[in-house]
């Protein structure tokens, strides 16, 4: 997901180029405002820290771009393409050590586990979303 300061940046194209160049595949894309239900059972995880509610304040800020990628060990792959949490952390080369200066304003969201990219796109997309295709450059990325 492409986070409110993301979007507000013009890094929508940028970070959607990222994982396109890399080989995955998107299946669902929508540009939304989420509304404070959604952001605070997106991250019930981290509900008792004490930075949530800035949390949920800064992901319902603004519009989002919500995404799910698919392709060969995309969730641990996805969340090296964004790097560390803290963007000052993060390599250079990765969407945060690139674009990100700040832990709160970093850009952009990445499942965690390949259970939690289930979970979340249910909770960002709800049933029957996936747009099923067949990429033709397919043979030329995987054998
Ligand atoms: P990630 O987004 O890398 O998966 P996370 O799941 O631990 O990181 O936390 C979710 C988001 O919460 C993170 O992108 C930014 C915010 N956050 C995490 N740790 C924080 C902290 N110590 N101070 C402020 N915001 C924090
Ligand atoms: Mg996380």
């Amino acid at each position: 997901m492409v986070k409110p300061d993301g979007v507000q940046r013009g890094l929508v194209g940028e970070i959607i180029g990222r994982f396109e160049r890399k080989g995955f595949t998107l299946r669902a894309l929508k540009l939304f405002r989420p509304s404070k239900e959604l952001a605070e059972e997106h991250y019930k995880d981290l509900s008792a820290k004490p930075f949530f509610k800035d949390l949920v304040d800064y992901i319902t800020s603004g519009p989002v771009v919500a995404m799910v990628w698919e392709g060969n060990g995309v969730v641990a792959s996805a969340r090296k393409l964004i790097g560390a949490t803290n963007p000052l952390n993060a390599e250079p080369g990765t969407i945060r050590g690139d674009l990100a200066i700040q832990t709160g304003r970093n850009v952009v969201h990445g499942s965690d586990s390949p259970e939690n990219g289930e979970r979340e796109t249910g909770l960002w997309f709800g049933e029957g979303a996936l747009v099923e295709w067949e990429p033709s450059l397919k043979p030329w990325l995987t054998e």
